[in-house]
């Protein structure tokens, strides 16, 4: 077995001050550098928008948290964040990013959104992650950051539609729990065979 560890989007525009500020994002970052060192591996991920992203309310005259049909199915408009080259878009500061093996990035097409490490919102391009993993003999996962109901959650389970030995370390996410989508998340994860711990 070969382990890594998957920390999603510990970054500035997630936590408490951010654009899109996640209650208590900032409480996991002591605890996941802590775990860094029991794993054969850690891959951090960053959301990487270029401004005027096709996820963002500004760009549909539309409330922030309202939704759109988007040609690859239906999609949440947040506030502009993690914008390529900002500060929101950087790691917490307290992060150990010089750990990390691997940094993917993420939502860099304008047209699409990538909650998922694995695959862009359209969930069929993929972002290489899976190439990455299997070249490198990397079979199991254990996830935490932000958000648990969203980017986590999406990274969970294509993980585990992939084949991958998945976890999920709760305590080292938080979620951002709009409109029920924590407990679908969590059902969702359950019924994908992640482990939720
Ligand atoms: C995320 C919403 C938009 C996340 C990223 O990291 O969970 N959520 N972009
Ligand atoms: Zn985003």
């Amino acid at each position: 077995m070969t382990h890594a560890l998957l920390v999603i989007d510990v970054q500035n525009d997630f936590c408490p001050g951010g654009a899109l500020a996640v209650a208590g994002g900032d409480e996991i970052v002591a605890g996941i550098n802590a775990a860094m060192a029991d794993f054969d591996a850690v891959i951090l991920t960053q959301d990487w928008h270029p401004a005027g992203h096709s996820s963002f309310a500004s760009s549909h005259n539309a409330d922030p948290m309202s939704m759109v049909e988007m040609p690859y199915g239906p999609q949440v408009l947040w506030p502009d964040h993690c914008i390529q080259g900002t500060q929101g878009a950087a790691f917490h500061a307290d992060l150990q990013i010089e750990r990390a093996d691997l940094i993917i990035r993420k939502g860099y097409n304008p047209a699409i959104d990538s909650y998922s490490a694995f695959f862009e919102n359209d969930k069929t391009t993929p972002t290489g992650l899976e190439g990455y993993l299997r070249t490198r003999g990397i079979d199991t996962l254990t996830l935490v950051g932000l958000a648990t109901d969203f980017c986590v959650n999406y990274s969970a389970v294509d993980a585990a539609k992939l084949g991958f030995k998945v976890s999920v370390n709760l305590n080292l996410c938080r979620a951002i729990d709009f409109d029920g989508s924590l407990t679908a998340a969590t059902s969702g994860m359950q019924d994908a065979g992640v482990s939720l711990g």
